[in-house]
């Protein structure tokens, strides 16, 4: 097939239609709601991927073959042939909220992972590019692949509990912060029993922030960036943010305990350790 105007216009119609779309796109818009809600997407803040290779046929997948590629600065050996849907840069997760189709993209990725082809609903001539994060999200990505792991959406928001948290610095180290988490609130260890990792403070979409986040979700299913926000993987956009609420209810209780100008004592040893060696189903 040549990829002329017309057989992309059908071919980006045939994309949006999917029916196995539907779902993820109701989750989004639910999520991109809660996110607003919390005070923790504002402006153009927080951004997603999610791998949706497994939602379309090989067949389906090679017509994007037809279609003009952009060079990757990285080469993500793992990813090739793979079909992302991705937030789009600049856009306002309120808006996603109310209309999630045209505040996203696809990234396909080519068969030698070294470059990208973009699909996007190009409503009114507004082209959706890809969100800012995208070397960060890719690595992470082809990581999950390689790991096997079974989650496939990566969520970034601004979380401002967990972000006052990193301004403190008490908490600026690994182990203080998950103390501190887990101490606050049973859930935090039940469901986070790895912790968060820790960024020290790197600015956003550039090659380190996307190695020290790599290097941190080999052991965590949530990152934080210090004065920044946080990542989290999930198997859902539903999962993923439930990891980020919890913990910032962990945060949220400390903040409402030192605001009464006491101490929190938070759980013991004893209480943490009955914690890790319940049988609770999760
Ligand atoms: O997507 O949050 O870190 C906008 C951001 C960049
Ligand atoms: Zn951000």
């Amino acid at each position: 097939m040549i990829g002329n105007i017309d057989n992309l216009l059908n071919f980006t119609n045939d994309i949006y239609q999917k029916k196995e779309l539907k779902p993820v796109f109701v989750q989004i818009a639910d999520i991109a709601q809660h996110l607003w809600e919390h005070g923790w997407a504002e402006r153009n803040a927080g951004n997603f991927s999610i791998n949706i290779t497994s939602l379309f046929h090989i067949k389906e997948l090679e017509r994007f073959s037809a279609y003009p590629f952009f060079p990757l600065q990285k080469r993500y050996p793992d990813l090739a042939r793979t079909l992302f849907l991705v937030s789009g840069t600049g856009t306002r997760m309120r808006d996603m909220a109310r209309n999630p189709v045209e505040n996203i993209c696809f990234v396909y990725i080519s068969d030698s992972g070294s470059a990208f082809h973009i699909i996007d609903g190009n409503q009114e001539g507004v082209s959706i590019r890809p969100t800012s994060e995208l070397a960060t999200h890719l690595a992470i990505q082809q990581q999950l692949l390689q790991k096997k792991s079974p989650e496939k959406v990566i969520l970034h928001a601004h979380v401002t509990e967990l972000i006052a948290l990193t301004h403190l610095a008490p908490f600026t180290t690994e182990l203080a912060v998950n103390s501190l988490l887990w101490g606050m609130h049973p859930e935090s260890l039940l469901f986070l029993p790895d912790g968060v990792g820790f960024i020290p403070y790197t600015l956003a979409g550039t090659e380190t922030i996307a190695g020290a986040t790599l290097k941190g979700f080999e052991k965590h299913k949530v990152v934080l960036w210090e004065k920044h926000g946080c990542i989290a993987l999930g198997k859902t956009v539903s999962e993923a943010f439930d990891y980020l609420d919890i913990i910032a209810k962990s945060a949220k209780i400390y903040f409402q305990c030192k605001s009464t100008g006491m101490e929190p004592q938070g759980l013991t040893g004893e209480q943490l350790q009955e914690i890790r060696n319940s049988e609770i189903v999760k």
